[in-house]
């Protein structure tokens, strides 16, 4: 399939950071897409016709001319960005982004996104937070603090979809009530630099 010459359609939140990873690579690349704004919180992704695109319903979802249809930030991220400079030709670096990438699903989207949509969008008091999620989201932060002390990129020191995975989420820290520490928000800056978009903190 070549993606050069089959504009493909974003169903995307905007707020969201799994989305905007979609976004992300598709600028850096040149791929040209169209965005269909689908709101989570108007429970867009809950509607009939997004259901019939993506059973689960969720974004981001990224549908083709030809009926095709991909779900899941990191296997859209991994396929647009398929021979580019994002993914690195050593094998065993490759794997390492594959480990950060499999680990910002499981950890760290996990705890960071969750906290930060109980937080800034459904305004829930910290009562009603379960308080073994700040203590998981500062331990993710507490190990992007040591992998980052003596690195600029997660991966061969270079930037790639571990970047992006990971910054998406970590540059919204602040709303979900926490304090980026030191290398992680230089990271954070580096990679908003690199990808020219804007300075949240
Ligand atoms: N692992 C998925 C997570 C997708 C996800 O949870 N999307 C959220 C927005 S960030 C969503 O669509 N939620 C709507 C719902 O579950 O009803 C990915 O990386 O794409």
């Amino acid at each position: 399939m070549s993606l050069d010459n089959a504009a493909m359609t974003v169903y995307g939140d905007s707020i969201s950071g799994n989305c905007l990873k979609v976004k992300f690579v598709a600028d850096r690349l040149g791929i040209p897409y169209d965005w269909v704004e689908t709101s989570v919180l108007a429970k867009e992704t809950r509607a009939p016709q997004f259901l019939a695109l993506n059973p689960a319903g969720q974004v981001p979802t990224v549908a083709w001319p030809d009926g095709r249809v991909l779900a899941q930030s990191n296997a859209i991220m991994l396929l647009l960005a398929e021979g580019s400079d994002l993914i690195p030709s050593d094998p065993f670096d490759r794997a390492l982004m594959f480990q950060w990438l499999f680990w910002e699903q499981y950890s760290h989207e996990t705890a960071i996104a969750v906290l930060r949509f109980r937080k800034h969008y459904l305004k829930l008091p910290d009562h009603e937070i379960d308080p073994a999620l700040p203590a998981r989201c500062d331990a993710v932060l507490g190990l992007m603090e040591g992998h980052l002390a003596t690195r600029q990129y997660f991966v061969a020191e270079k930037l790639s979809l571990a970047d992006i995975a990971l910054v998406a989420y970590t540059r919204f820290a602040h709303q979900a009530g926490l304090l980026l520490p030191t290398h992680v928000a230089a990271w954070v800056r580096r990679i908003e630099d690199d990808l020219q978009i804007e300075h949240l903190n």
